[in-house]
């Protein structure tokens, strides 16, 4: 097993978290660097892309969430082997990509243009991009998004779901999630409560 650091932003969700919770599930050593927002400046060209989570493996510091996820994916048993499989967990680590960049462009509008952007994404984007989730999550079985077991997939969704939630994201409607794809809610329910991510949250305090 080469030698692991996860860098990431110093909370408990994000682009890194689902990484996090692949090594700690597949009970795999790692260095958890957790990066404080104001020494952020001083290390960003330190990063290959000048953005979070990085990877380093040995010597060797690789970048993009997705990528990092597929890789300690399969080293933690928590990625399909099987190629079609493998497209359908991509396929939705991908559209919650999607999600999160449209909702992450909107940050530094100003008050009255993230509004507007928000509401819009609320109504259209994001709505259609839940429901089309659903719909997977339905055609794979109902109880995960690939393999019919856990993948970093579930883990990937879960952490935009407890986002889109949380009541963080003003003019996102914390209910969204439950109106527009509540079978999204009952996985996400599923998926804290193992035994394993529970353990994890609980040592971290984060409900
Ligand atoms: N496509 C990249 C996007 C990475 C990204 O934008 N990360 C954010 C944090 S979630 C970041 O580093 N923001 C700080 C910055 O851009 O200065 C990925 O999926 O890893």
């Amino acid at each position: 097993m080469p030698k692991l650091k996860l860098t990431y932003f110093d909370f408990d969700g994000g682009r890194g978290e689902p990484a996090r919770l692949a090594l700690h599930i597949g009970g795999i050593p790692f260095e958890d660097e957790r990066i404080s927002p104001k020494d952020w400046p001083q290390l960003r060209d330190r990063a290959p892309f000048q953005a979070l989570p990085t990877l380093a493996v040995d010597d060797k510091v690789v970048a993009e969430s997705n990528s990092i996820n597929r890789y300690l994916g399969k080293l933690a048993g928590l990625y399909p082997k099987d190629d079609w499989q493998a497209m359908l967990c991509d396929e939705v680590m991908d559209a919650a990509e999607d999600i999160g960049t449209r909702i992450a462009n909107t940050i530094d509008l100003p008050a009255d243009a993230k509004k507007k952007a928000r509401e819009e994404l609320a109504a259209g984007g994001i709505t259609r991009y839940l429901e089309q989730l659903q719909t997977r999550l339905k055609a794979a079985g109902g109880e995960y998004f690939a393999d019919q077991r856990l993948t970093v997939a579930d883990l990937k969704i879960c952490m935009l779901v407890r986002w889109l939630r949380s009541g963080a994201l003003d003019h996102i409607p914390k209910d969204l999630v439950d109106r527009v794809a509540p079978l999204l809610v009952k996985h996400f329910e599923r998926i804290v409560g193992r035994p394993d991510v529970a353990k994890y949250y609980e040592r971290r305090k984060v409900a």
